[in-house]
């Protein structure tokens, strides 16, 4: 029995409860002792979805986390505006996906390029992007996608375009999981808890209607989970979000989260080029004769400008 209760993983944590499965299949609640609460830690949740924990028996038929093994890594939100603090939306995630979809709500490189910065930052789980819903896309959507979307492959990141609703995408996303432990993260109404539900017939989590008027979604899932699918693989579905704050970035490291505009930034006249206004600056060259694309140079400058007006601040 006892290593039944030895390195095991949370699904989901309630704030006082912790869902748990064990080797056997079977789930159980588990709390944490109080202690954990107390550590000091930036996280405001100690025990994050996605731990290996141990776990003891409590005199009154329950179970305690007494164990958390280190974590390989973690998609960690950052608060957005200035707030301090950083939450573990899950841990030990070997891909991380930004999922968006291609109409309804209609896809935002801007917040492609957010995720990967806290990817970058964080060096957390390989990333990856998806892009669903591409049974609504036209053929300009298609061909816009297939200009970008190279970008990001360069880069190391597999774009998959997708659709819930399509058994060739379905398989593509089974193969591309295999027995990883993979999160999607995203705006509301893209589809992920869809996606999640068509991977496995047995898994019939709630998804939400795009209310027409607005394509924002209407927060469906409301808390993280780690869900087993039938192939030994774990997906990660989270609650959508509206955008990734980048706090802990410095100005002056901005750059290296960009890897594509390292060929060019090493030419630029200053050493500490912003790439912004400086004269002899090389990656703004490379973004007018289409060497760095216009997108990338875009979301670029918008988290400089947040990142500068957030050290202004502190
Ligand atoms: N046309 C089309 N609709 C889809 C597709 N995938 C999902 N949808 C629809 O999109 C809506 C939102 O889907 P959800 O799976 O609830 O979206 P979500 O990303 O989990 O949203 P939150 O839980 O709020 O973050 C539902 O009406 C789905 O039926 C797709 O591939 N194509
Ligand atoms: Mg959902
Ligand atoms: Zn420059």
């Amino acid at each position: 029995m006892s290593s039944n209760l030895q390195k095991v993983r949370v699904l989901e944590s309630t704030g006082s409860w912790y869902k748990v499965l064990l080797h056997d299949g079977t789930v159980i609640n588990a709390r944490i002792p109080g202690k954990f609460r107390l550590s000091g830690k930036e996280e405001t949740n100690p025990v994050a979805v996605g731990d290996w924990v141990d776990l003891s028996p409590v005199d009154d038929g329950t179970y305690q986390i007494n164990t958390i093994h280190n974590r390989t890594n973690a998609v960690v939100r950052t608060a957005t505006h200035g707030k301090k603090g950083k939450q573990i939306i899950c841990a030990n995630v070997d891909v991380a996906c930004i999922v968006q979809s291609v109409k309804k709500p209609e896809y935002k490189l801007g917040l492609i390029d957010r995720f990967l910065a806290a990817t970058y930052v964080y060096e957390e789980s390989q990333p990856a992007i998806i892009i669903n819903k591409a049974d609504l896309a036209d053929e300009n959507d298609l061909e816009l996608i297939q200009e970008w979307a190279p970008i990001y492959e360069n880069l190391g990141i597999p774009v998959l375009v997708l659709s819930s609703e399509s058994e060739k995408s379905i398989n593509e996303l089974k193969k591309f999981i295999g027995s990883k432990t993979v999160s999607f993260t995203g705006p509301s109404g893209v589809g992920k808890t869809t996606l999640m539900n068509a991977l496995d017939s047995n898994l019939e989590h709630k998804t939400g209607e795009v209310s027409d008027w607005s394509n924002k979604g209407k927060h469906t899932t409301t808390f993280a989970r780690l869900v087993p699918i039938s192939n030994g693989g774990f997906i990660v579905d989270t609650p959508g979000i509206r955008e990734f704050g980048i706090a802990e970035i410095d100005a002056n490291e901005l750059d290296l989260v960009f890897p594509d505009f390292n060929p060019h930034r090493e030419n630029c006249k200053f050493y500490n080029c912003t790439h912004k206004h400086e004269p002899g600056c090389k990656v703004r060259d490379a973004v007018e004769q289409g060497a760095i694309y216009q997108s990338r140079y875009k979301s670029y400058l918008s988290m400089l400008n947040e990142v500068e007006e957030k050290e202004k601040r502190y």
